[in-house]
């Protein structure tokens, strides 16, 4: 006898997403919840950390008893050690993943300097001369392309091993700095903190879980005042820094008369051609001989987010709703770059008429139509990609069309400019609402879904519960989606903050939570606390902050985390990453660097609890700041 599938109501507490599960089910498309079911129970030495396989005298995995055999891998790194390598890896992984995004924007800058990239453009020179002038290049009287060849070059220099420090440690307070470099942890290259993990994680290197964990901070720090901030500062560059707009959300997004393209991933460089493309007159007359009413591009995950915050481009979903836009049988194509896009798209793609293109030679699918996209020939290669979905428009079934919701209103695009904008210029006004209890504290939640929860609770249970509290809440990545759904994006949203947050909503009429970009994009998170502690005269961990990922599941959100925590922002999980079976490194995780960086981890499963831990540091820090509670 077969066991009855969960209802998709305990998976997710969307009903655009619970409609298109229960059609998956009578299409027979498999999800991500189905999977998640079949790998149940999952392996404990796995889920524990205590398995090793860098090396082929192993592999190697510790005994869960105290006193049992197998303390010792082969080799005979014990627990500790092989718990904080494989978290060392980890860390690596998602740094490197954000760093090699923030390369490829280089290359683009490049390529647009020497004229290789005709269809991109530097669209803020403001922002250009901004940066590079922090980054000590002269910008007196100089024309805009020496000025951008030199901040390619530091840029570049960022990722290598020649600098001690890298270029934006300036946007970092002095007593930070002085931490970072009593520690050693002050971050030099991009690639060499990532290559160095690497290296001493080979078997008999790196022999001691704490030395480990410090090089862990040092990598994640590394992405995050390097890698990201370089992908986040370029991309305002080259696509235009975010400004308040409106757009919308969920699966209504999707149009069943027009030719409907999802950009997924998370760099702009592909779908910002994507969407040119689709706005050009000729592939609209193309797509209305075909029947459509236009051509309608949404988003997915992080590239949706970059879409969003700069064009206003309406967002389909978030990770977990990624194969779930597949199902409702109206999108002709799913264009994707790199990470987040689960492999079983190209399955989900194939039951229906969906084109699922790749663009990026680093991220092959097998079984997927691939265009090498290349910034030469990028305006022509997107009209491709248009030309192809409205070709899989004509052959579209309707009868398995199935749009679940109507969208939803949000607004987006803010940043730390759009910020300083919106309050004439300085950060003041932002400082006396701190200072006056009108906004307690600030909390970046950071994306992610992960099917451990049901889908997007906590995401959307700990934003509501935060702004209730008069936090201010700052969204990047994948709770973009899930907050607009909830009715948080807009300025009506304050309806369910406290009094405080309330009143400063309404007079600057912005929204609760404020939709602050993409996953690369908490650099601007990091960025504007070195602001506000520099203006205080304090340290970043001085400040009533918070980082948050409740429904965490990548890599790059322990790298994100692990840069907060060693920024001075502590940051609260929702589940522990696969470290549990080392009481040292875990014990380092929770305690250990809050005595290092004033900082550490918080797990909580449970929103409402996580809100309340939170809240009371947040009570703490404003007492010692001389502010009331
Ligand atoms: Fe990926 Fe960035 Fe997480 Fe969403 S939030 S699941 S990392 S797309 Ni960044
Ligand atoms: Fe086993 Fe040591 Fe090799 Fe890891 S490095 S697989 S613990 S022998």
């Amino acid at each position: 006898m077969s066991k009855q599938p969960t209802p998709a109501k305990e998976l997710t507490i969307w009903e655009d997403a619970q409609k298109m599960i229960e059609k998956a089910r009578r299409d027979g498309v498999e999800t991500v919840w189905d999977r998640f079911a079949q790998q149940q129970p999952g392996c404990k030495f796995c889920e524990l950390g205590l398995t090793c396989k860098n090396c082929n005298m192993g592999p190697c995995r510790i005994s869960l008893k105290e006193n049992g055999k197998m303390q010792r891998g082969v080799c005979g790194a014990d627990g500790d050690v092989i718990v904080a390598r494989n978290f060392g890896r980890f860390v690596a992984g998602g740094a490197a993943g954000h760093s090699d995004h923030g390369r490829d924007l280089i290359e683009v800058l490049e390529a647009i300097i020497e004229g290789r990239a005709p269809d991109y453009k530097i669209t803020d020179e403001k922002k250009l001369r901004t940066v590079a002038a922090e980054l000590g290049i002269s910008t007196e009287g100089r024309e805009t392309i020496p000025i951008a060849e030199d901040l390619v070059e530091a840029c570049f220099a960022d990722f290598g091993s020649r600098k001690k420090e890298l270029g934006f440690v300036c946007r970092v307070p002095e007593v930070r700095q002085e931490i970072w470099r009593k520690y050693k942890v002050m971050p030099r290259g991009v690639d060499r903190e990532i290559a160095e993990m690497m290296h001493r994680t080979h078997m008999g290197c790196d022999n001691d879980a704490v030395s480990t964990m410090l090089h862990s901070a040092k990598t994640a720090l590394a992405d995050g005042w390097g890698g990201s901030m370089i992908g986040t500062e370029l991309s305002d560059i080259i696509f235009g820094v975010p400004t308040p707009a409106k757009s919308q959300v969920n699966l209504g997004v999707i149009k069943v008369d027009m030719v409907n393209v999802l950009v997924h991933g998370h760099n702009p460089v592909v779908s910002e051609m994507v969407l040119a493309a689709a706005r050009d007159p000729q592939m609209l007359a193309q797509a209305k001989k075909a029947g459509a009413a236009g051509i309608n591009i949404g988003g997915l995950c992080c590239t949706g987010n970059e879409l969003l915050g700069r064009q206003g481009i309406p967002m389909a979903g978030n990770h977990l709703m990624t194969e779930l836009a597949i199902v409702t049988g109206a999108v002709e194509a799913v264009v994707v770059d790199y990470q987040c896009i689960m492999p079983s798209m190209v399955q989900v793609a194939a039951c229906y008429h969906t084109k699922f293109i790749t663009t990026a030679d680093k991220a092959r699918f097998t079984g997927a139509t691939h265009i090498s996209f290349n910034t030469a020939t990028a305006a022509q290669q997107a009209s491709e990609i248009i030309e192809m979905a409205i070709e899989a428009y004509a052959v579209r079934d309707q009868s398995r069309v199935e749009i679940p919701v109507a969208p939803v209103d949000v607004v987006t695009g803010f940043s730390n400019e759009a910020l300083l904008n919106m309050l004439g210029g300085s950060l003041d006004p932002l400082l006396d609402a701190i200072k006056d209890g009108s906004i307690r504290g600030v909390v970046a939640i950071v994306g992610c879904n992960n099917p451990k929860f049901q889908h997007d609770s906590q995401n959307v249970g700990l934003a509501k519960e935060l702004i209730k509290r008069d936090i201010l809440v700052l969204a990047t990545g994948c709770i973009t989606t899930a907050a607009g759904k909830a009715g948080l994006l807009v300025p009506e949203g304050s309806e369910m903050a406290g009094p405080g947050l309330k009143k400063i909503c309404s007079a600057l009429h912005i929204p609760p939570v404020l939709h602050f970009g993409s996953c690369v994009d908490n650099s601007r998170v990091i960025h504007l606390c070195g602001l506000i502690a520099n203006a205080l005269g304090v340290d970043i961990s001085d400040l009533p902050v918070w980082g948050a990922s409740p429904e965490w599941y990548s890599e790059k959100a322990v790298a994100i985390g692990l840069y907060c925590v060693a920024s001075g922002i502590p940051v609260h999980i929702g589940t522990p990453p696969q470290i549990t079976g080392s009481k040292l490194v875990t014990d380092i995780a929770l305690n250990g660097l809050e005595e290092l960086f004033g900082a550490a981890f918080l797990v909580e499963p449970d929103y409402a609890q996580a809100a309340e831990k939170m809240d009371e540091r947040i009570i703490a820090k404003r007492l010692a700041l001389g502010l009331s509670a």
